[in-house]
């Protein structure tokens, strides 16, 4: 992570602490180096990817404060449900909060019991030591009523960003009334919006953010379709990064990006060219979303000699899976259409879920795996408990399964490592 320019004065007028944020970046360049730079093989196009990681903080975050000072909102989302469309239709930008580093987990531990998933400590870990400049840089948080983690812990946290909290209210079933209170928060989400952008989001500017952000997806949806070659011509590590930067870069900027990377992709597909033989065993991930800079294990699966080739995760295959209709003439009948592909989302927060041991499922068939990964984070009780009935699902269909549950911290790593290892070598024998 270069910082050529001098950000700290942007950093100092956000509010950041200087002293704690340079240790944060410091940590952050080193892992970055260590698991991605370190990588042999990589597409050209990955190039545009690690400059944007070495501007996360830096390059994206003015552009952020530069979009404000022309009168943009910026949007900050903890969920994939939160419609980055009607973001983009109020004349704003939609960023992702959801963070994925060990850091201010004892400061965090003083609002949150030590018993709660690592994510949620990390985003409080952020707040409280002042360090993430996307959060700082936000006129609306969005919060998501899905788990009880998440739900409980953002009482305390819209306390300490007073004026700047928006709790969106989640049904839990995917039945007729839980469509009907998912339509009743995105009205209100644009009413929100609304009042913030003091734009009124008409049916073309939203039929514009659709296609923007279809766009998108599709960018992704066709990197997901060619890992599925034999041999992949990209790794796990690298196809998750461009993942996660989908929900902190400008979307069309990344889409062409992505596109970029794509057609080269491409031409390795049609080579025969991979990032590693063809005999690599091949795996897919499955769990919970694995935020920047959440690499732990996929580090540790591809150091071991596996090759990842899909992700069943909101970062990955579920939260991007499905295109929103931009059909009707009315904002009501867009609404229906955000809420017919949103309600495809199968998160473990549902009850039942059972589409998304079948989408796993499906992702690995297509993805050819050897075998799946299904990784929780500890205290994730969702995700923890879906996770035997997916097993059984996915091995049904002839793929062994690996549970694993971890947390942000190094401790685990050997003993993850062994076991990681070990399933490499069944898978590939
Ligand atoms: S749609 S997965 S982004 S809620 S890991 S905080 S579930 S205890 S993140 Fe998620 Fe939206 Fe669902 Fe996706 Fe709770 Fe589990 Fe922690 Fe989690």
């Amino acid at each position: 992570m270069t910082n050529t320019p001098d950000y700290r004065p942007m950093w100092t007028e956000l509010g950041l602490d200087l002293d704690n944020h340079d240790a944060l970046l410091d940590a952050l360049g080193q892992l970055y180096s260590d698991t991605y730079l370190s990588q042999a093989n990589r597409p050209e196009g990955m190039g545009y990817f690690d400059f944007v990681m070495g501007e996360v903080h830096g390059l994206r975050i003015k552009e952020l404060v530069d979009a404000r000072a022309q009168g943009k909102i910026v949007v900050g989302a903890f969920c994939v449900f939160v419609p980055e469309e009607l973001v983009l239709a109020a004349n704003g930008i939609c960023v992702g909060l959801c963070a994925g580093a060990d850091f201010g987990t004892e400061e965090a531990e003083r609002y949150l019991p030590r018993n709660t998933c690592s994510l949620i400590k990390s985003f409080f870990g952020f707040a409280l030591e002042k360090v993430c400049p996307y959060l700082q840089a936000s006129d609306l948080v969005v919060g998501e009523n899905t788990c009880d983690g998440k739900k409980k812990a953002y009482e305390i946290f819209q306390g300490m960003i007073p004026g700047q909290f928006m709790a969106l209210d989640m049904p839990n079933t995917k039945s007729a009334d839980g469509r009907a209170v998912l339509k009743k928060a995105y009205v209100e989400l644009i009413e929100k919006l609304e009042e913030l952008s003091g734009t009124t989001i008409t049916v073309e500017a939203l039929k514009d953010a659709i296609g923007v952000v279809n766009a998108k997806r599709r960018a992704l949806h066709r990197l997901s379709a060619l890992r599925q070659a034999v041999p992949a011509p990209i790794s796990g590590l690298d196809a998750l990064l461009a993942n996660q930067v989908a929900f902190y870069d400008d979307p069309q900027r990344f889409t062409s990006s992505v596109e970029t990377l794509c057609d080269e992709l491409d031409r390795r597909v049609e080579q025969g060219e991979g990032v590693v033989p063809a005999s690599t065993p091949r795996i897919v991930m499955s769990g919970c979303p694995m935020a920047v800079p959440n690499w732990k294990l996929p580090a540790i699966v591809e150091a071991s000699g596996a090759v990842i080739v899909g992700e069943e995760s909101c970062i990955g295959d579920r939260g991007q899976q499905n295109l929103v209709s931009d059909e009707g003439g009315t904002i009501d009948a867009l609404i229906d259409n955000l809420v017919d592909r949103y309600f495809t989302i199968d998160c473990a927060v549902f009850t039942p879920n059972p589409d998304r041991a079948e989408h796993a499922s499906a992702i690995a068939d297509g993805a050819r795996a050897d075998g799946v990964i299904h990784y929780a984070l500890q205290f994730c009780s969702p995700y923890q408990i879906e996770a035997p009935m997916l097993e059984t699902a996915v091995e049904r269909g002839g793929t062994p399964v690996l549970r694993i549950d971890t947390d942000y911290s190094a401790e685990d790593v050997e003993q993850l490592r062994t076991r990681v290892e070990a399933f490499v070598e069944q898978i590939g024998g």
